[in-house]
């Protein structure tokens, strides 16, 4: 059971977060000797690195930007007193870590890009200083998400070899804290709504260690009581509900108190948006009003800091969408850090929330074998049990972490398998019953599909609540002068989707041209400014086509880093933005349409 995953860390009169952002020490450690000899209660040499960041982009030579291996972050922390418990809270640790507190092993995790948490109370000194260090390590296999491998070169250098097409960006990327608590404590909590009428009835369920008594209150924004409630389990009835409308978002602060007759045990605050979710037919119902989703794939991605998370980053981010009369994106392809949600929160933008289950292909180069037809057996692998139980548990983090946000109003579980097989169907039936199982809110499930996943191949596209299509007619296939070719073959993949009768909404949530921003050219080519223009206005025709297009995220937001090769120049430049965000052409062509849409 996770104790605070669900929590984002706040301070009040009986919590305290303290950020441990900040230079730490780190070095590299390629013979993984470090544990042998001792580096947890103190590396021998090692220079400084900034916490939230990737580490990467920060040094100036090959190795280190390249390095694939163990790594260790270390750094002093002050415990003030405290009666109750101690936490660390990691907002990521890539791709996995072993956390040492005064050279004691508090916990290992494996996943990089959910919390790690571990409760340290008793190998702490209180009103003292103490040791922190975590080994992490940046490797990829095909056991753990996202997929991939190691190369060693033939000077016995080891590199990533990503069966997927970003950079492989690891290391302490988003904030820690330490966060203390009370003994007995607030765990987690769940909400889910239901309407009537105008009223709205929040059901809720909050997770305590302790016996005492629970208190849920809801406030409005003007810090009126609208309902209340005693129970771990119990309903809120908020008359004359506002809603949590897609870009006009409504937010109520839910308190949650445990109390021993009037005294106050434990405290917290959070705000949630009263909202509903459905597929119905070919829609996607909020509050039951269609909704058309319209914006981007997204990465956590910039000059320098790589994959750290950076709040002014975020905020710009957020502006440029909001010009561009966006309101959706999916967090490709793994769970961003919850600042981002937050915001979403704030802003009424949806999200389709997406586990790390990328590169489940055999292939380094999956962008241009999927579409030819290239199968790799994948999912008929021997560590494919492995694989899959990294792949639940990481489902079942990220649902915890993130089922409170009203704009999540879907899961992906996955990006672009290998989804031609009954081995990958038994495989990801086993997924969405997970998923189904533990969404309190039973949001949509889904999951992106590449050409591949043809209509009459794909043997996992009915397991999904709408589709999600990953498509790139008039650039992998038929780009350039034969865009009229693409156009039919896009038509046609429709109609062959249509004569299937998958009875659901389909969203495109890839399409693009990689668009140098640099490049200009009349009559257009490839990779000009100009072509991403037209491509874009011929995806439109087909999209408007059929009732059952319900959506368009373009791929990509911005130009993100990727691992180097012939296909890509200083990274995929697919971005709408550049990786400065300043907008292509591309990004007014989209502004006008989406005005209207
Ligand atoms: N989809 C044909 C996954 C993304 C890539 C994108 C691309 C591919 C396309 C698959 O992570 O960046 O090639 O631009």
């Amino acid at each position: 059971m996770y104790d605070q995953l669900s929590l984002y860390p706040i301070t009040n009169s009986k919590r305290l977060s303290l950020s441990l952002d900040g230079m730490w020490n780190f070095c590299f450690d390629p013979a993984s000797i470090g544990e042998k000899e001792n580096w947890m209660s103190g590396l021998h040499s090692s220079i400084s690195l900034p916490v939230p960041s990737s580490f990467q982009d920060l040094f100036t030579d090959q190795y280190s930007k390249n390095y694939c291996g163990d790594f260790w972050y270390e750094r002093d922390f002050f415990v003030p007193e405290h009666d109750g418990n101690i936490q660390l809270r990691f907002g990521s640790i890539t791709h996995r870590g072993v956390v040492y507190v005064n050279g004691v092993k508090v916990t290992e995790h494996e996943g990089g890009f959910l919390p790690v948490l571990c409760d340290i109370t008793s190998c702490v000194r209180k009103g003292e200083v103490n040791h922190l260090s975590v080994k992490a390590n940046n490797e990829l296999n095909e056991r753990s998400l996202p997929c991939g491998a190691v190369k060693t070169l033939k000077n016995g250098t080891r590199i990533a070899a990503p069966y997927f097409d970003f950079f492989n960006y690891a290391g302490l990327n988003r904030s820690v804290y330490l966060v203390l608590l009370p003994e007995e404590r607030i765990q987690d909590y769940s909400v889910n709504y239901t309407l009537n009428d105008q009223d709205a009835l929040v059901d809720y369920e909050v997770r305590t260690n302790g016996e005492h008594e629970v208190k849920v209150s809801l406030f409005d924004k003007e810090g009126n009581c609208v309902a209340q409630s005693n129970g771990k389990k119990g309903q809120l009835k908020v008359e004359k509900a506002h809603l949590w409308k897609v870009r006009n978002a409504y937010l109520y602060t839910l308190k949650i108190a445990i109390e021993d007759g009037g005294k106050l045990i434990d405290a917290y605050e959070d705000k949630i948006g009263i909202r509903t979710v459905k597929v119905e037919g070919k829609r996607i119902l909020i509050n039951g009003e269609e909704v058309y989703l319209k914006g981007f794939g997204k990465h956590e991605d910039f000059d320098i800091i790589g994959r750290g998370f950076n709040l002014p980053l975020l905020k710009r981010d957020y502006e440029c969408m909001k010009w561009m009369n966006a309101n959706c994106f999916r967090t490709s392809h793994y769970p961003y850090a919850e600042e981002w949600y937050r915001f979403a929160d704030e802003e009424g933008f949806l999200i389709i929330d997406e586990v790390a289950a990328v590169g489940m292909m055999r292939s380094t180069h999956n962008f241009v074998d999927a579409g030819m037809g290239k199968y790799t057996s994948f999912f008929e692998t021997p560590t494919v049990p492995e694989l899959l139980k990294n792949h639940l548990s990481q489902v079942e983090e990220m649902i915890t972490r993130d089922k409170n946000h009203p704009s999540v109003f879907a899961f992906s579980l996955f990006n672009e398998p290998e989804t031609t097989s009954s081995f990958a169907h038994d495989y990801f039936a086993k997924v969405f019953e997970k998923a189904r199982e533990i969404d309190p809110q039973h949001r949509p499930m889904t999951g992106a599909f590449e050409k591949n996943s043809a209509p009459e191949k794909c043997q996992c596209y009915m397991l999904v609540d709408f589709m999600c299509l990953n498509r790139y007619y008039g650039w992998y296939i038929s780009g350039g002068p034969d865009i009229s070719d693409a156009v039919e073959k896009f038509h046609d993949e429709m109609k062959r989707w249509e004569a299937k009768g998958f009875n659901g909404p389909i969203v495109f949530t890839e399409f693009g041209t990689d668009t140098l921003a640099t490049e200009h050219k009349l009559p257009s080519v490839m990779w000009s400014q100009e072509y991403q223009c037209e491509y874009l206005e011929e995806n439109f025709k087909v999209f408007d086509t059929y009732d059952f297009i319900q959506g368009e995220l373009v791929w990509n937001f911005a130009d993100f880093q990727t691992t180097e090769g012939i296909f890509r120049v200083n990274g995929n430049k697919k971005g709408v933005f550049t990786r400065e965000r300043q907008p292509k052409d591309s990004a007014f062509v989209l502004k006008r349409r989406w005005e209207n849409k």
